[in-house]
């Protein structure tokens, strides 16, 4: 599940790893997800979150709904949003403005979109921030694309989620867009072409069920909710 609405998400701005909190709606979102998510009777035995606040909170409220407090809980900046460089804090509809349709959709969905990198000082202080101080310092980068995501999820995945899933845990993980799209990408072994086209809106519970290969029984997963699928169109126009 993405998380809430976050404050910059109702702004219309790029977020990336700025920490942000949820609005009321985007906390209204995460109650209501969480009512799905006990209808479909899928109560969680783990729950995995980014270490910004709007995916710490977004569980926490999710739990709390479920009365699932006490489940373990594991944080990583692996599921972080992708760091959107100098996009970061922009005016979606003023970067689209600017830029012109085609690169703005370029640096927002593409694989190998790159917006500008972070400001030398943004990146500095943000590598400072107690969170990361103890990550390698390229683990913080300066603007990342959506292949670049990838990367960077593949080892949770495949050391953390799996092992879980194989257990036979049911694992929610509350993080980004984009850190989802990898996730999605990773586990549904999109196409470049589908993950371009790939948009998740927040507080939506997505549903996959796996085989005993890790394969997902119903490709790109179902959502609990079936209004997620015209809230995902939404995203996709985003700065329109
Ligand atoms: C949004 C995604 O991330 O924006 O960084 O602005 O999921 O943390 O709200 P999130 C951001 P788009 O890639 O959809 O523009």
């Amino acid at each position: 599940m993405r998380h809430g609405q976050s404050t910059t998400n109702a702004e219309g701005r790029f977020t990336g790893w700025t920490d942000v909190p949820l609005t009321p709606r985007g906390e209204d979102e995460t109650v209501r997800a969480a009512r799905s998510i006990a209808r479909e009777g899928l109560l969680p035995d783990v729950v995995h979150t980014s270490l910004l606040r709007r995916s710490v909170h977004s569980a926490d409220l999710a739990l709390g709904t479920l009365d699932r407090l006490w489940i373990p809980v594991r944080r990583s900046w692996r599921l972080n949003e992708r760091q959107y460089g100098a996009l970061t804090g922009r005016l979606k509809h003023e970067v689209r403005q600017e830029a012109g349709p085609g690169r703005y959709r370029h640096w927002r969905r593409s694989l190998h979109g790159r917006p500008a990198p972070l400001p030398a000082d943004a990146l500095a202080r943000l590598r400072a921030d107690p969170r990361y101080a103890a990550l390698r310092p390229d683990a913080v980068p300066a603007v990342e694309s959506l292949a670049d995501m990838i990367t960077r999820v593949v080892p949770y995945w495949t050391d953390v989620l799996v092992p879980q899933l194989r257990a036979g845990a049911t694992v929610l993980v509350v993080a980004h867009g984009n850190s989802l799209r990898a996730l999605a990408a990773v586990l549904d072994r999109l196409t470049g072409d589908e993950a371009e086209r790939l948009d998740i809106p927040t507080g939506a519970p997505l549903r996959h069920d796996f085989d005993g290969d890790l394969r997902p029984l119903v490709r790109h997963g179902t959502y609990l909710d079936p209004g997620s699928a015209a809230r995902a169109d939404l995203v996709a126009a985003e700065g329109h």
